[in-house]
This record gives C-alpha cells, structure tokens and sequence, in this order.
C-alpha cells in the first residue's frame, strides 16, 4: 500500500490525507486524519484524546470517547465555510494521541492528564483541544492552562453545574471540577459561565453555592426566552477581554442529539444552537478547550460521537481563526 498522501499548505504546514486520492474510511484514523504529533517539526494546536471514566457516577463508558470522536472525525473536510478559514491549512494541528490516565486511581490519574498536556502544550501560544473521557479531565487541563496563562474565564457548556463538593467522599470526580478549579484559583471570579444547564438538582441551594464559586448560570430554558443572540451577548459580556477555556459536556446538548452520554437530561440545546454560540465565540482568546462525556456504549449510529467531532472542529477553528 502506497504512504497516504498528505495535504501540504503554501505555508508548509501538514494536513490531512488527501480524500480524494485515500478515500476517509481508508487508513489510520487520527482526528480528522491528520499528522500525528511525531510527523511534524513543531505544532501550534494538539488534539489529545484522554479515555478516561474512573470519575463517572452513572453510566460508565467516556473512556472510549476519543477512539469514536476520532473515527466519527473522519467525515470533517479542509475548509469551514461559515468563519472563511482552513484550519488544517491555518495552523499546524497535529493528533497528540492518548494521554494514559490510571483507571484506578483518580489523583494519580489527574496528574498525569496535567503532566500530559504540559508535555505536548510548553509555550503559551500553543492551543489544545481534549477528546474526553469523562469531565474529571476538566480540572487537570486548567490546572495546566494556569501554569501557561494564570486564571482564566471558564465557558462551561453541560446540562449540570458540575460544581458538587464530593460522591461519597471523594473530591475529584465528573460531577467536582469546577468547584475544586475555583477553589483552586484556576478561574477568574465574576467572569465564567455555564450554559445550558438543566434537569433536577439535589437541592435548591447547589445554585446558590455555584454562585459563590464564581459563576453565571445560563439555563437552558433562558434561550427560549432570549434566543441564541442573547445567549450570545451574555457570554460575551461575562468574559471580557480574559483568556478562555471552553469545556463542553456532549450532554448540554439534547439526548436527541447525543444520545451517547453518561447522564442524559432531557430539554437540551441542539447541535445547531451550540454551534452558533460557539462561532460568536471567534474574537475571544480561546487557549484551551475540550469536548467530554462522549461514551460510545450508548451512542447510535454515530449521533453523538459525529457532534463531538464537529463540536472539536468548532474549537480547533476559533482557536487558529
Ligand atoms: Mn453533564
């Protein structure tokens, strides 16, 4: 079998195998079929898978989240019509592969996914975008992005807040990040957000106590009223002019458009919403981003796994864009 022919642009960069000369179904599956990390002299954003689900409290499965986005991503082609750019031709975005996470044992596991972005992610303008497994994931990226750009405002999309203390007793878990980041000092106070949240609570004060931590809440039920432009505008305005981080749980969007996740709820946005929100996102300084909760076991026909993969195109596009 001949070598896969790879596009390469003006600039030098290299991107993804030719489709029209090695069909997409055809050949190793990298995230859209580009270089792997090794291939190329320098990168300027990794996609790093990280299957991982030790952190789940319902349905287990996100471990094999990457390994599916990445054979969904196989249908993404060279050139995003709605920003005007060629991302794989923009920058040089390499697959970084799989960062090892110990599915035994949680802390050892989130240092590893910190050590594992700081290995591939050593100079602030390098970008990254995580292929989760589960959003225990969430806290060691930011705790990398703080070592690359101190605290930074948080745009969290996910049907749950995700700032619970602990499930029985432990502090590191899908349902804890983003209360350990803030306690952390990861985020910046008074400029992060969650949107798309919904479904029932443990109790009315799980709000209240999101509030302290720093955070605006953007329900779901807000966008009937509001629409996507005004979602848009809030998010915006809670972010200033800070560097970003971009966390989104598949599960913000409707089981009827990612079925294939851990804790499903219903009434959630739809793929067409959230990418309409993420492209007003373009100006922002987005250093960092992920796409978790993708768990394959659960998923049909690739519904959820080819939102993921789109959903990461978005990302790795706003970032060179
Ligand atoms: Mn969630």
């Amino acid at each position: 079998m001949q070598q896969d022919p790879r596009t390469r642009a003006e600039s030098g960069v290299l991107g993804q195998v030719d489709a029209q000369q090695v069909p997409r179904y055809a050949g190793f599956g990298t995230f859209a079929r580009l270089p792997q990390r090794h291939e190329v002299a320098d990168h300027d954003v990794a996609v790093i898978g990280v299957p991982f689900d030790s952190g789940v409290t319902y349905r287990p499965g996100a471990r094999f989240g990457p390994a599916a986005i990445r054979q969904a991503s196989r249908l993404l082609k060279p050139y995003h019509p709605a920003l005007d750019v060629s991302p794989f031709a923009a920058a040089q975005v390499v697959d970084a592969g799989d960062i090892a996470a110990n599915p035994f044992d949680i802390t050892a596991a989130v240092e590893q996914v910190k050590d594992g972005i700081l290995g591939l992610v050593t100079r602030p303008e390098q970008r990254f975008v995580l292929l989760g497994g589960d959003h225990t994931i969430a806290l060691p990226a930011l705790q990398a992005v703080n070592e690359l750009h101190g605290p930074v405002a948080l745009v969290h999309f996910d049907a749950h807040l995700d700032t619970w203390d602990t499930y029985f007793g432990a502090p590191c878990t899908h349902g804890t990040p983003f209360r350990r980041a803030s306690e952390q000092g990861l985020i910046v106070k008074g400029h992060s957000a969650h949107v798309g949240i919904r479904g029932s609570l443990y109790d009315a004060a799980d709000l209240l106590d999101d509030a302290e931590l720093g955070f605006t809440v953007v329900h779901c039920r807000d966008i009937d009223r509001i629409g996507v432009d005004g979602v848009i505008e809030r998010v915006l305005e809670r972010v200033g002019d800070h560097p970003v981080y971009v966390s989104i749980d598949i599960d913000v969007l409707d089981p009827a458009f990612a079925p294939g996740t851990g804790t499903p709820e219903i009434g959630g946005m739809t793929s067409r919403e959230l990418v309409a929100v993420l492209r007003a996102m373009r100006a922002l300084n987005i250093v960092g981003a992920d796409v978790v909760e993708v768990a394959p076991p659960f998923d049909h026909a690739e519904v959820t796994a080819v939102a993921a993969a789109n959903l990461a195109y978005e990302l790795i596009t706003l970032m060179v864009g």
